[in-house]
């Protein structure tokens, strides 16, 4: 008998409301639920194989622990005691410092990542924290912190409303979105075209966006913050500023971008200097205007900077926390003002001295960590849902430090090119035996919705769930042993948090036994009670009965297509928490850094610059064991353009090599008359077909590690974020 269930697709930012199908424990169907009231039926070509990952017959079923050199299966008990034997040794022989942790994308996708990181890496107590962030969005986190005071507020376009976006270095047609939680962009953006609005885009390659938009520009990689100077260099020249009494630094904005004419930048960036001027007068006089950049903005040599002129641009033309500008999100569980001030370097790695930022240092660092010796050396390491193998710089100088290490732990569905190092692998049950709610992306969605996904299938007794994976590891990093009940923990932080809240005179439930509050809780376990209770505090939260209608679990569970609760909406004054209590729109380090950019206006680079992609039908490294998805387009060639690869002499098909300072790849050259000249693209996440690797699929597709060529030293200064975009490479015949 076949049955429905409605569930959030967990694979991108973009959150659809998936229809499922299934016949006893097996996926027959997976549409996009047209009641869903963000997703509308949106559905793309992952979300659809979701069965197919999710009964992928390489996913590991039980824990892995290694004896005598082998990974072999074992109970979860033995499992979770060889982990308490073998992090609990290291920790005690070189300190805490000598444990690192490493979380990877998937973890801000799930609700037992978003639960449990937290307590997991307070009760590690390490400062060798690494995460994906430092491969992606770190920029835009120290620029939002230096503007806004709070590292999480990162505006948002205002996609449904807006009149004029302005894109640069993202392609949603093929990624759906990133840090703009936004069902169906492509439909969107088409709606934007189609109510009389604009769309820009600006990228050194022709994309499906690109070719969707009003108008397309190339650039040379990694001179996007040249080009937004320009615009605020016209802005100003041409007196086209809003001016906003909540902003601080106008006048230093306007002396900086004196030196950036965009006859000066013109030649950088390879815009036209009219087109620059025109972009500034667009955006001005656009009702409503908003500037987004992702990916090709931010892992670039320049990415703070860029990032902070995003939202400068957006800010200046009078389109900041302003219906169709850069707005605030707003998840249902709330969002209170910041109270930490913002800065980074708290402490510092130690062989590089590169400073901490938001709890973390860069990734492109950790190889060094393990590798050099001395006290506080990592020795082991947590892995949880992260592939840096194939994802971060020196991808195999990574890998063979991994080897090396005391002791490895990876909380992971997969055998792959980082847990195949592991000496105890966790894997989490299936993707459908887990509830699902995104703590982490409603917070930058371009509506305000509540949803939540209850198990759409049970799970055996004995079968952890991530949930209680990472719990388990939490309690035997606090020294409470691999024994200990999850439950408690749960309990605990519930009772912690609502101590707090009982005792905060702003907070709705200020004054009230916490007992009681904690005993009116509901869910099925400690994940959604703890779901509950932010729920139930959070900005449109019952406050336990003091908001009459607000929302609990039980109301989210009543609502299986979602909740709408409206459009954003202004909330910049509730969340400023800058010391001035302004907008800082020329912070400090931010204008420091700008030397750097000064220094590059007459330089010119010679040789190819390589851009990374993304194909619709992947996922960073872990979606190519999808028989559905792989084949056709979604191949890891090198574009070049076609009058590169005449000139010297390259035909399509033939293998080329590519070459960095740190490595060499050999793959298929593929010319495209959608890259610009003097660039090349390599896509990532491909080269799993390692040894001791189990992803059947994935080894039989034909690809390279794109992390290969990517370098350790090169990072953007401000944030530590690796440049994985606009870095020089030669292009040659195979050796
Ligand atoms: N050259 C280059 N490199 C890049 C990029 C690029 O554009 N160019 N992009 C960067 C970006 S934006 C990112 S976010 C990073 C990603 O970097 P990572 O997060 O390190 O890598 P992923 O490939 O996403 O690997 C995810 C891992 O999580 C596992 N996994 C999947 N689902 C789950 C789950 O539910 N639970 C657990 N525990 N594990 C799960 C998978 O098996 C896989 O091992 O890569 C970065 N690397
Ligand atoms: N299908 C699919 N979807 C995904 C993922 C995936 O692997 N596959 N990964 C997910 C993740 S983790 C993330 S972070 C998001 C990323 O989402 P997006 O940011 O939309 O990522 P990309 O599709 O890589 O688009 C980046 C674009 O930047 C361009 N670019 C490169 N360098 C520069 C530059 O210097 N300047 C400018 N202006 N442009 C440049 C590239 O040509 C590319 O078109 O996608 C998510 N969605
Ligand atoms: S766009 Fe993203 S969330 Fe939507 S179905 Fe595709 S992978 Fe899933
Ligand atoms: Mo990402």
């Amino acid at each position: 008998m076949a049955r429905t269930a409605y569930r959030t697709c967990p694979l991108c930012e973009a959150v659809c409301g998936l229809e499922i199908t299934l016949e006893g424990r097996d996926v027959v169907r997976v549409r996009g639920d047209r009641d869903d009231v963000f997703s509308r039926g949106f559905l793309c070509p992952k979300g659809a194989t979701l069965g197919e990952l999710d009964q992928d017959p390489d996913r590991l079923t039980g824990p892995l622990v290694r004896r005598g050199g082998v990974l072999e299966p074992a109970t979860w008990a033995e499992a979770f005691a060889a982990v308490e034997k073998g992090l609990g040794r290291v920790a005690a022989a070189h300190g805490r410092d000598a444990v690192a942790l490493y979380v990877g994308n998937p973890s801000a996708h799930t609700l037992a990542g978003q639960l449990y990181l937290g307590p997991l890496r307070k009760a590690l107590g390490t400062t060798n924290v690494y995460t994906a962030a430092s491969v992606d969005q770190l920029p835009k986190h120290v620029s939002a912190g230096l503007m806004f005071g709070d590292p999480t507020a990162i505006p948002v376009p205002d996609l449904d409303r807006t009149d004029y976006l302005l894109m640069l270095g993202a392609n949603p047609l093929e990624s759906n979105g990133s840090l703009c939680t936004a069902p169906d962009f492509p439909g969107r953006l088409k709606a934007l075209k189609a109510r009389g609005g604009r769309l820009v885009v600006v990228d050194p390659r022709r994309t499906r966006t690109a070719a969707l938009a009003d108008r397309h520009l190339f650039i040379r990689p990694g001179t996007d913050p040249y080009l937004l100077l320009g615009i605020v260099h016209t802005l100003f020249a041409e007196e086209l500023t809003t001016a906003d009494e909540r902003f601080a630094g106008v006048e230093d904005l306007r002396t900086l971008a004196k030196e950036f004419p965009p006859a000066a930048v013109a030649a950088v960036c390879g815009v036209p200097a009219e087109q620059i001027a025109t972009l500034a007068r667009e955006l001005a006089a656009a009702p409503t205007a908003v500037v987004y950049g992702r990916i090709g903005t931010s892992t670039a040599e320049f990415g703070t900077l860029t990032s902070w002129l995003v939202d400068v641009v957006t800010a200046l033309t009078g389109n900041l926390d302003r219906p169709g500008g850069g707005m605030f999100g707003v998840a249902p569980h709330g969002r209170t003002r910041w109270r930490k001030p913002f800065r980074t370097g708290r402490w510092h790695s130690r062989v590089r001295h590169l400073p901490e930022v938001i709890g973390e240092l860069p990734v492109a660092t950790l190889a060094d960590e393990i590798r050099t010796p001395g006290e506080g050396q990592v020795r082991a390491l947590v892995t949880v849902a992260g592939n840096p193998v194939l994802s971060t710089p020196d991808g195999p100088g990574l890998d063979e430090a991994l080897a090396t290490l005391d002791f490895l732990v990876s909380v992971d569905p997969y055998l792959n090119a980082t847990t195949r190092h592991a000496d105890v692998v966790l894997p989490p049950a299936r993707i459908l035996e887990s509830g699902h709610y995104d703590v982490a992306l409603l917070g930058f969605a371009v509506r305000r919705i509540a949803r939540y996904s209850p198990p759409v299938l049970e799970r055996a007794a004995d079968r952890p769930n991530e949930s209680e994976i990472l719990a388990r590891l939490t309690l035997i990093a606090a020294g409470q042993g691999a024994g200990a009940d999850p439950a408690q923990l749960d309990e605990g932080l519930i009772a912690g948090a609502l101590a707090k809240a009982v005792a905060d005179p702003a907070s709705p439930v200020h004054g009230r036994d916490p007992a009681a509050l904690a005993a009116e809780l509901t869910g099925a376990d400690g994940s959604e009670r703890r779901l509950d209770l932010m729920l139930r505090l959070g900005s449109f939260g019952d406050a336990f009965g003091a908001r009459p209608g607000g929302l609990s679990l039980r109301t989210l569970l009543d609502a299986p297509h979602g909740l709408d609760l409206g459009p954003l909406e202004p909330v910049l004054d509730a969340l400023l928490a800058t010391a001035s209590g302004r907008v800082e729109l020329a912070p400090a380090p931010i204008v420091a850094d700008l030397a750097r950019l000064r220094a590059g206006l007459g330089a010119r680079r010679d040789g190819f610059v390589l851009v990374g992609r993304r194909n619709l039908r992947t996922n960073n490294s872990w979606s190519h064991n999808v028989s559905g998805l792989a084949g056709g387009s979604n191949r890891c060639t090198l574009q070049m353009n076609p009058d590169d690869a005449a000139r010297l002499g390259f035909e399509a098909g033939q293998q080329v090599r590519v070459s960095s300072r740190v490595g060499a790849v050999t793959t298929v050259l593929e010319p495209s008359a959608s890259i610009m000249p003097g660039v090349v693209s390599l896509p990532h996440g491909f080269g799993s077909g390692l040894p001791g690797t189990r992803l059947r699929v994935a080894e039989q597709t034909e690809g390279v590690n794109a992390n290969t060529l990517t370098d350790p030293n090169q990072l953007d200064a401000l944030s530590g974020t690796a440049v994985l975009n606009g870095f020089t490479v030669e292009v040659g015949y195979p050796t």
